[in-house]
């Protein structure tokens, strides 16, 4: 039996991570430090609040007093909490840097201090973008190079979790994956963006020409990706995770889900570019597939009409969410 200090669980991954963790592992116990954030929702773990192995501690991880008696008390760190959308970093940077950087450091110090097992998750976005029509792929040798301030202090937090490996002999993994899919994600980002102007009669905004890449990944199966690492994962060592779409563009993504919707192309409203978008991700995932035997098992097309069934049938966890974010893209003009 496990005691796993889950950061940021009760936002989009670190929530269907909670929720995977009590299917496979129902004999561990799990604290949930979440500092609720607009993005941070308890909606999303109602099923398991009540579950006597769980515990929900509401607290931001920039406070050493919280974060030093929870991992004192813990025996593994999984660290999801953070800023986590491009576009908020870009209307407001300073957010970013304090949780995602301060945030890394002031869990690590208590890492460092009680001597435990730290778990990063990353995204592929710290090594910037791959050319259109290329075979590249983002490797665990690929050098960062982020672009957006949510990039980079992500990029800044991964250094200092590596640093305290090899500095402190903290026994440390790290995760990068690319962009996740599915229930309970925000209605800020793309995909939930989409559906949820769809259902209410919008269109989808798509940010410049369209043509830009992401390597989509349905959220269990980078979950199942976390505890292969946390399983058998080599300490001090980084794992790429990627999905199975193949260089599937954002004015793709728009097409399936129009025609999975019965809707046309009238729908597709294209917007003003996000500014320093990355052109392309993709990610080669052969390392953690080689040696901790994960591959993704979920569809893409699939898995995104599940997506809209999930967003179709729970109306009411979106709808008081989607107004400020809405707000927040007048802003931005998109
Ligand atoms: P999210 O924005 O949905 O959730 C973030 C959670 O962290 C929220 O519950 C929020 O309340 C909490 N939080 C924010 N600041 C905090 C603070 N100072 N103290 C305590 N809690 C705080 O994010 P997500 O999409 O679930 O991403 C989770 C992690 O996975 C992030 O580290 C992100 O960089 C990484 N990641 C995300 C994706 C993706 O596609 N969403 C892909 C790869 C990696
Ligand atoms: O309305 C939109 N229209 C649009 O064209 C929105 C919200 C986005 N986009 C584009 C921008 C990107 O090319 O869609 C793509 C995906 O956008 P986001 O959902 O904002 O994701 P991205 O910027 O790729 O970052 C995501 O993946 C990696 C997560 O938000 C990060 O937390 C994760 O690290």
């Amino acid at each position: 039996m496990s005691k796993l200090l889950v950061t940021g669980g009760a936002g989009f991954i670190g929530s269907n991570f909670i929720h995977y963790w009590f299917k496979e592992h129902p004999d561990d116990q799990i604290t949930n430090l979440d500092a609720l954030t607009y993005a941070g929702n308890l909606d999303n773990l109602k099923e398991i609040a009540a579950n006597s192995n769980y515990t929900f501690v509401k607290g931001d991880i920039c406070n050493p007093e919280i974060v030093d008696e929870l991992v004192e008390a813990a025996d593994i760190i999984v660290h999801f909490a953070a800023e986590s959308h491009v576009d908020r970093s870009i209307l407001g940077p300073e957010a970013f840097v304090e949780t995602n950087v301060k945030g890394t450091f002031v869990l690590l110090e208590a890492a460092r201090k009680h001597n435990k097992r730290f778990h990063h998750v990353s995204t592929d976005e710290v090594f910037g973008a791959l050319p259109l029509d290329s075979e590249e792929k983002f490797t665990e040798k690929t050098l960062y190079e982020p672009h957006s301030p949510y990039s980079a202090s992500k990029a800044g937090s991964d250094h200092l979790v590596r640093a305290y490996h090899t500095t402190f002999d903290l026994p440390i993994t790290i995760t990068n994956c690319s962009n996740n899919f599915g229930p309970y994600q925000h209605p800020e980002k793309f995909i939930p963006r989409m559906i949820t102007n769809l259902i209410d009669g919008d269109k989808v905004k798509i940010y410049g020409d369209g043509k830009y890449v992401r390597d989509w990944l349905y959220v269990t199966d980078h979950c199942r990706a976390i505890d292969a690492v946390l399983q058998k994962g080599k300490i001090g060592e980084t794992y790429l995770i990627g999905g199975m779409t193949d260089d599937v563009n954002n004015l793709a993504v728009a097409q399936i889900l129009l025609e999975y919707m019965n809707l046309g192309e009238d729908k597709i409203e294209y917007v003003k570019d996000r500014p320093g978008h990355d052109r392309r991700y993709a990610v080669d995932w052969r390392k953690i597939n080689k040696n901790l035997d994960w591959e993704p098992q979920h569809t893409f097309a699939q898995w995104l009409q599940k997506t809209v069934d999930w967003y179709r049938a729970n109306e009411s966890w979106w709808r008081p969410l989607k107004a400020e974010s809405e707000k927040m893209y007048k802003q931005s003009g998109q």
